[in-house]
């Protein structure tokens, strides 16, 4: 006779029914935030290994004599070569072969998915941002601070809030083909610019930032995509523990208000696109927009050299 097995070897390491629940989750809000954090001791390793690369203090920045002498405002994100995670990357197994990660990316993606960037992202506290930088900066919609960081501390990407966005924006003439997966290193309360995401916003495909955004009530905000249409979506902050993880469609509007805690924010973002060419979850989402698959043109705030021509920003009256 065998043997019976035990209770623990009937529970599969994910609910049989986790792809699904992210296919479903995704055709509703655009989003799926996972129920279990990733090993919290692997994120606090790893926290500490990042921490102990730099002081995340105001020594991140130029001066502003040093800043005005050569102003590059492009060019100033991670890129390969210049990637913290590049030094970590036998430390990222917790992320990339987690059980759920992976089922829920393969459900979407199916098989063979890339990764097409990874790096490490700081919301950066009011107190380490220089009084000169910040009066700059005041009301921009998007506060990535690459600019202004010494070219040594590049390889990571700071943020002083971003304004409602889709992360198509990267992406001029590429399909929505791809996911953001977003890790946090430590718990993150509403201080410490905890992600803002819109529900449903998704809904109506690629749209040009800045986003037409109404707020209607407590949570909610009525969005509009010129002839795509209206939506009503709702607001959900991404407060959360050690290992919390979120992942959202390319088209989902999500923003962060600056850091407000007396300590830096630091998070994963991974981007995870398709490769396979057969039918995925992700087709079954995409035949549900209302709204264009890709853009020709992302964004109307910047000015040709790459600094912010208009001040304006929803979500820090979110
Ligand atoms: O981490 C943040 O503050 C913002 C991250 C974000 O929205 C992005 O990288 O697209």
């Amino acid at each position: 006779m065998t043997a019976m097995p035990k209770p623990q070897d009937l529970t599969p390491a994910v609910r049989p029914d986790l792809g699904e629940t992210m296919v479903q989750d995704f055709i509703r809000d655009g989003a799926h935030l996972f129920d279990q954090p990733l090993d919290p001791g692997a994120c606090a390793d790893l926290l500490a290994r990042i921490k102990a690369t730099r002081d995340f203090g105001a020594g991140l920045f130029l001066t502003e004599d040093e800043f005005d002498a050569d102003p590059q405002y492009t060019g100033v994100n991670p890129r390969p070569g210049r990637n913290l995670l590049e030094r970590f990357e036998d430390r990222l197994g917790f992320v990339e072969n987690d059980p759920q990660i992976v089922e829920g990316i393969t459900a979407l993606l199916g098989p063979d998915y890339e990764i097409l960037n990874k790096k490490v992202v700081c919301g950066v506290p009011a107190r380490s941002v220089p009084e000169w930088l910040r009066q700059r900066i005041l009301g921009n919609p998007v506060n990535n601070l690459g600019a202004y960081v010494r070219p040594q501390y590049r390889d990571v990407t700071y943020f002083y809030g971003i304004d409602f966005h889709q992360d198509l924006i990267d992406y001029k003439d590429r399909e929505a083909d791809f996911l953001t997966l977003y890790v946090y290193l430590h718990p993150v309360t509403h201080a410490d610019a905890p992600l803002y995401l819109l529900q449903g916003s998704h809904a109506l495909g690629g749209s040009m930032f800045p986003h037409n955004l109404t707020r209607i009530g407590d949570t909610d905000w009525l969005y509009h995509n010129g002839a795509h249409g209206d939506v009503v979506t709702r607001q959900k902050i991404l407060t959360g523990d050690t290992g919390f993880a979120a992942i959202w469609h390319a088209c989902t509007l999500h923003g962060t208000q600056p850091d407000a805690a007396d300590h830096e924010r630091i998070s994963l973002r991974y981007l995870v696109a398709r490769r396979h060419q057969g039918p995925t979850g992700l087709d079954r989402v995409n035949a549900k927009l209302r709204g264009p698959l890709s853009l020709t043109s992302t964004r109307n705030d910047l000015a040709a050299d790459g600094s912010a021509q208009i001040k304006a920003n929803t979500v820090n009256r979110a």
